[in-house]
């Protein structure tokens, strides 16, 4: 008894972690001239949303009926509602050893074979937990109540199934940010914290860890945490200082104004991972901005704007030699959207914009204009949040979302800031969250009844 309710709370605690924030709480820390005042001490606030998967997932039928002269299967399920499924994709999905690789969780039933028309010829409830379809040509498909149950197609379950494989919940912050924090020991060594990591790396598109060691080689040890890291044309880790005869504007001691990290690439990093190892005793803040809330907010101050942005593709330029020799070239829509016309990517990065654009003569000075708009409403302190790295900090934050900057500082002799970088890719991220979450509701399974 004790047993399943110490499961349930745990359980319950592992979907909440993707609604928790590791909040900060007021706790002296250097003011930054001209900023948002940040401030480290953080605690965690856990607010309870809904979640990911009803609890109980233990679904039971009452009764399976085939409908629509045999098109659809309708499951009413024991609480009163119900499921129509439709024959076609019922039998696309038959997960027989003939129709079905179980190894590889993938389907071997070619598309050729699939009859696009096909009806169901018998529909029995072998028990509550389970439905067994017969074919017109005799095969027999079943199916656990709990898998159909999932795979709903109602408006409701979809968009829970769309919530659990990839958390699309946004949070949108300006100036107010609470910076999420984290011990960098317990993102590597907890797996409860590296669940919490990138569920708020995913949310709020920025986390702090804190207390690295101030050594280059620790985020090869955060990539192998998520799976690897992104390897790119700068090599797989790269240093952040003012170097001679840079190969990037990064690697001066100059403004780098708010820009996202190699727009030049057609899939620019996701994820973006910045170690600071040194820091200059003036200058040298980080600054950094939501951009998906400041494209909505464009999108509202002037349509006309954010049309030019959403659709217009601009030139980027990036040649030279690094990990090798490289001649990169792409055309980036400065804010890709999704088909409703949201945010989905911020590609901007002003020093690799190149001197050629392809656009008509026309279209050229409305489209700076439209940028200035942007660049205006991204650089309001309304918006903006400025931190200063400490050694030992690592941000990571999202590279499609946030844009990025950093203040001048003094250039001398000898490298007065050093950080060292690196990329991962969403894909691997989210992987390594979804099996995370996977594995802390396993080792805390509810005994079955
Ligand atoms: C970069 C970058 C930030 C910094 O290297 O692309 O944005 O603080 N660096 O130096
Ligand atoms: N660095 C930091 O788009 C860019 O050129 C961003 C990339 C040099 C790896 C900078
Ligand atoms: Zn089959
Ligand atoms: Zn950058």
């Amino acid at each position: 008894m004790w047993t399943a309710v110490a499961s349930v709370l745990l359980r319950a605690e592992v979907r909440r972690a993707c609604t928790c924030s590791l909040r900060r709480v007021p706790k002296g820390r250097s003011a930054v001239p001209g900023a948002a005042l940040p401030q480290r001490g953080w605690q965690r606030t856990a607010r309870v949303g809904r979640t990911a998967q009803p609890l109980n997932m233990k679904a039971k039928i009452q009764k399976v009926e085939a409908l629509e002269e045999n098109r659809f299967v309708c499951v009413h399920w024991e609480d009163g509602s119900e499921s129509r499924f439709p024959c076609v994709w019922l039998r696309d999905n038959c997960q027989c050893p003939d129709c079905f690789l179980h190894s590889a969780k993938a389907r071997k039933l070619v598309f050729a074979d699939l009859d696009v028309n096909i009806v169901v010829k018998d529909v029995t409830l072998t028990d509550t937990k389970k439905v067994s379809l017969t074919w017109p040509d005799g095969h027999t498909s079943k199916y656990e109540a709990e898998w159909l149950k999932k795979r709903c197609f109602s408006e409701e379950a979809r968009a829970e199934m769309r919530k659990e494989l990839f958390l699309p919940e946004c949070e949108y912050w300006g100036s107010d940010l609470q910076l999420p924090e984290l011990p960098f020991e317990e993102a590597l060594c907890n797996d409860e914290s590296a669940y919490k990591w990138l569920c708020t790396l995913k949310k709020v598109g920025i986390v702090l860890l804190t207390g690295a060691p101030t050594r280059q080689g620790e985020l090869v040890k955060l990539g192998q945490r998520i799976g690897f890291l992104r390897l790119t044309f700068y090599g797989p880790t790269w240093q952040v200082q003012d170097k001679t005869d840079a190969n990037n504007v990064a690697y001066t001691s100059g403004k780098l104004s708010f820009h996202t990290d190699y727009p030049v690439l057609q899939h620019p990093p996701g994820v973006q991972f910045l170690h600071c190892i040194k820091q200059t005793a003036a200058g040298g803040e980080s600054e950094v901005v939501d951009g998906f809330h400041v494209a909505n907010k464009l999108k509202k101050q002037n349509p006309q704007a954010f049309r030019i942005l959403s659709s217009t593709a601009i030139d980027y330029t990036d040649v030279g030699v690094d990990y090798c020799d490289f001649a990169m070239q792409c055309k980036q829509r400065i804010i890709d959207t999704d088909g409703s016309g949201r945010a989905v990517r911020i590609n901007y990065n002003n020093a690799t914009r190149d001197t050629v654009f392809d656009v008509p003569a026309e279209n050229v000075q409305p489209f700076y204009a439209a940028l200035k708009e942007f660049d205006d409403l991204l650089n309001s302190t309304e918006h903006k949040f400025t931190y200063k790295m400490k050694p030992g900090d690592i941000i990571t934050f999202d590279n499609w979302r946030l844009l990025h900057g950093r203040r001048s500082y003094q250039s001398g002799a000898t490298v007065t800031r050093h950080l060292e970088g690196a990329y991962a890719d969403w894909d691997v991220v989210m992987s390594r969250l979804r099996l995370l979450r996977k594995k802390l509701l396993d080792t805390t399974e509810l005994p079955s009844d």
